[in-house]
């Protein structure tokens, strides 16, 4: 069975959320970044790069958001994995790998700029000047992610064929934008897929899990 490995409303929520659209059934091992639990052994030997998430399938264990979702979406082909990603091949699942990589290397990083400063920089000085950078490309990326989605014909997901993981990997983004103050409600087409997001009953029972709301 597989075992996600998450740390509550972190970026891994976008695979927890995967897996309970998927619907077959997985364990949680809860390791809660805040306590440090990242940083124990225990987990140091689940992923040597202390992050989460981290799935551990079929004898090993697959790190990193877009490889772990990307990994779920192709591995049985049934219609509700199916519906989280295009078919590979396509210039739909192209565009999928595409969200996919942007939001891991680029939104991802600038909130890692405002929360991690140290990893940016030894000099605890520069630490302000780095988070309000961060900031700035959070802000400037919320605003192109609500572009694109007024572009998209549906205007509630991602890609235009639909609900796909990219969704709850923005619902997650949405979130983390409350947490560092930004006023969500400036960010329309973004607000209305995080919250599409969080009413269907997979998403509700993966926020239970974690104990976390999209607001909190
Ligand atoms: N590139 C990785 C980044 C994973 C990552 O940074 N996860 C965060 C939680 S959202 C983490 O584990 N942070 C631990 C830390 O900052 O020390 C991915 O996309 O999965």
């Amino acid at each position: 069975m597989d075992t996600l490995y998450y740390s509550p409303g972190a970026c891994s929520l976008a695979v927890h959320i995967a897996l309970e659209e998927i619907g077959r059934p997985f364990d949680t091992v809860r390791v809660p970044i805040p306590e440090g639990a990242h940083l124990r052994p225990e987990y140091l030997a689940i992923n040597p790069r202390a992050r989460v998430p981290a799935l551990r399938t079929e004898g090993t264990v697959i790190t990193e958001t877009g490889a772990i979702l990307s990994y779920l979406a192709d591995r049985e082909r049934t219609s509700a994995a199916q519906a989280l990603a295009p078919e590979p091949g396509t210039l739909a699942r192209a565009r999928f790998q595409e969200w996919l990589a942007w939001l891991s290397s680029s939104v991802h990083v600038a909130f890692a700029q405002i929360w991690r400063g140290e990893r940016f920089s030894d000099d605890a000085s520069a630490h302000g000047i780095i988070a309000e950078t961060g900031r700035r490309r959070v802000r400037s990326f919320f605003h192109e992610i609500d572009a694109k989605l007024a572009g998209v014909a549906n205007r509630t997901h991602a890609l235009e064929e639909g609900y796909s993981a990219v969704d709850p990997y923005l619902a997650v983004m949405y979130r983390w934008g409350h947490r560092i103050g930004e006023p969500m409600d400036g960010y329309r087409s973004l607000e209305r897929l995080a919250h599409e997001v969080a009413a269907r009953p997979a998403a509700q029972r993966a926020l239970a899990r974690e104990g976390v709301t999209l607001t909190t």
